[in-house]
């Protein structure tokens, strides 16, 4: 079997302190393993927010990063689904196979919850506790003292190598430029999938749009590749808004510039109410005001962002007994394995747009700039290229 690397990643020593980029040693695949170059890496505001200590399931040391392309180096026993040289998407959404779905040798996934749910939990346990399936251990150690290093989502893609489990590695097509494709590995996806897949919005329907991030433009593109009728932008940063209608916002509100609830203002606008809503802020504020804001009898709202730790939404009752609906979405509900090299191809064939979220692009060692430049809200995606 493959011998260790040695390499550079960017290494979380602890909460709230800058990551250090250093040399680690990655140990060869194991059983049901994958070895890959990554060549791309962006970041989004889950890695800050295990950086910054409030994810409960967060440890240190880590290596940090999930939205990434790369290349398979090497693939450990039992492995079938890749090879040595395939173009890779990590997952952080692991996805069983179908021989799991099958035998229900999957501990969440049974023939039955095909189609009902994405959240296949083959190797959740492991992912969450930052180890590997084969041997319960991480396969990055520091290379000064031998330190063991723990995963991340499964991915660990702030690293010149990582290795993940067969069930979260997503083959691509190798004509498909890595240094945009990566975006597919999160929030880009997440966004088209919520209203494709999550809401599933038709043709003539309005929609708002609360946050106009990466996540939020997304679902503007998606909504507008669905053909909705009325897509309104709400954000409380104007300077989003000339962006947002690039992607097909059709009209555009600042919460802060009204005297009544944002909710009121909405359902004013399209006489009663839209017929689907997408919170992308993570803000449980929000999260109210955009069930409240949907139409009475069939409004569909669907909860992107990601609150802090012990945060609860509120509600009347009432607004679901009158038949709104609050719904919520991981990875935009894709099957991430099987549907990701389906998003690359009909992103190669124009379907939607992936290039435009690239704000910035910066070298691996500069990470840590990457973080500020997400800190301060100024930046959609910044790709580092290893
Ligand atoms: P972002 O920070 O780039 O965008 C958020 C936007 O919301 C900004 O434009 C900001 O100005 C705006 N905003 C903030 N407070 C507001 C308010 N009160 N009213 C109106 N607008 C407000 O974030 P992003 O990368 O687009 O991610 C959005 C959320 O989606 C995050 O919480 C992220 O963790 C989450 N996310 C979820 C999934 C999933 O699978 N469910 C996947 C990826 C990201
Ligand atoms: O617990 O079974 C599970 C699924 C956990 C993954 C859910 C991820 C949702 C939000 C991710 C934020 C962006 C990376
Ligand atoms: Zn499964």
């Amino acid at each position: 079997t493959g011998q260790p690397i040695t390499c550079k990643a960017a290494v979380a020593m602890g909460a709230k302190e800058p990551l250090q980029v250093v040399d680690v040693v990655v140990g060869p695949p194991q059983k049901g393993e994958v070895r890959i170059k990554i060549t791309h890496t962006a970041l989004c505001h889950t890695d800050e927010f295990t950086l910054s200590g409030d994810d409960p399931e967060g440890l240190f040391p880590c290596i940090l990063g999930h939205e990434a392309a790369g290349i398979v180096e090497s693939v450990g026993e039992g492995v079938t689904t890749c090879k040595p040289g395939d173009h890779v998407i990590p997952c952080y959404q692991a996805e069983c196979f179908p021989s799991d779905r099958e035998k229900n040798t999957c501990p969440t996934c049974r023939g039955y919850s095909l189609g009902k749910t994405n959240l296949c939990g083959k190797v959740r346990a492991f992912t969450g506790k930052g180890i590997m399936r084969a041997d319960g251990k991480p396969r990055f150690t520091l290379k000064a003292d031998g330190t063991p290093i723990y995963h991340f989502m499964g991915t660990s893609t702030f690293a010149e190598y990582t290795v993940l489990h067969e069930e979260s590695v997503a083959v691509v097509r190798n004509d498909a430029p890595l240094d945009k494709v990566c975006l597919l590995g999160c929030g880009v996806s997440t966004g088209l999938g919520a209203v494709w897949n999550t809401a599933k919005v038709e043709e003539g329907a309005s929609v708002a749009v609360f946050g106009l991030g990466t996540v939020g433009l997304a679902v503007i593109d998606g909504a507008r590749a669905a053909k909705a009728s009325r897509i309104i932008a709400v954000d409380l940063d104007e300077s989003k808004f000339e962006r947002a209608r690039a992607f097909g916002a059709t009209e555009f509100v600042n919460p802060a510039k009204h005297d009544r609830p944002i909710q009121q203002v909405l359902v004013e606008m399209t006489n009663g109410g839209v017929d689907y809503s997408f919170e992308c802020i993570g803000n449980v504020k929000v999260m109210r005001a955009a069930l409240e804001c949907c139409a009475k009898g069939w409004g569909v709202s669907t909860i992107i962002g990601v609150a802090g730790a012990g945060q609860e939404i509120a509600t009347r009752p009432f607004q679901l007994v009158t038949g709104r609906v609050w719904k919520g979405t991981a990875f935009g509900g894709f099957q991430s394995r099987s549907m990701v090299p389906k998003l690359v191809d009909r992103y190669l064939n124009g379907e939607f747009k992936v290039d435009e979220y690239i704000t910035h692009t910066l070298a691996f060692d500069h990470i840590n700039e990457a973080f500020d430049l997400l800190r301060k809200g100024q930046c959609l995606r910044c790709v580092m290229t290893l």
